[in-house]
């Protein structure tokens, strides 16, 4: 079983639907960013960077796994799907994963191939 600590952002919405395409179960707890419960020592003790997405697998001797690109790539190690083991396949996996959070999530173009919404350098 994992609970997942989570709220409704798209950092959150990513692992939910993760762990529904995994159909692996799991337990929701809902954080409320707004009051601050992220930041509060026993979630501290999950992410140190007190924020959501987190994870704790309670089949795996209760490990806490944080961040959501960290997460992704762990539940899918887990569940056995979705991460081939050949080194080019693994690597055509995780390229798009790893361009989402390096590009997207620094606010910039949605549009592969770009590296700049347009009219900005
Ligand atoms: N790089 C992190 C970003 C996590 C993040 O920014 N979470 C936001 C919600 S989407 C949050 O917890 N904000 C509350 C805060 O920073 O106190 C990830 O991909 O998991």
């Amino acid at each position: 079983m994992i609970d997942l600590y989570t709220s409704p952002t798209p950092n959150g919405y990513k692992i939910s639907i993760l762990l529904e395409e995994l159909g692996l179960p799991y337990d929701v707890h809902a954080i409320d960013l707004s009051s601050g419960a992220q930041k509060e020592p026993w979630f501290t003790a999950i992410n140190p960077n007190g924020r959501i997405p987190a994870i704790v697998d309670r089949g795996n001797g209760d490990f806490p796994v944080f961040e959501s690109g960290a997460i992704m790539l762990y539940l899918a190690e887990r569940s056995g799907r979705l991460l081939p083991h050949d080194a080019r396949d693994k690597s055509r996996v995780i390229q798009w994963p790893t361009w989402s959070l390096l590009t997207l999530a620094n606010g910039r173009s949605a549009s592969p191939g770009r590296s700049s919404p347009p009219g900005r350098r």
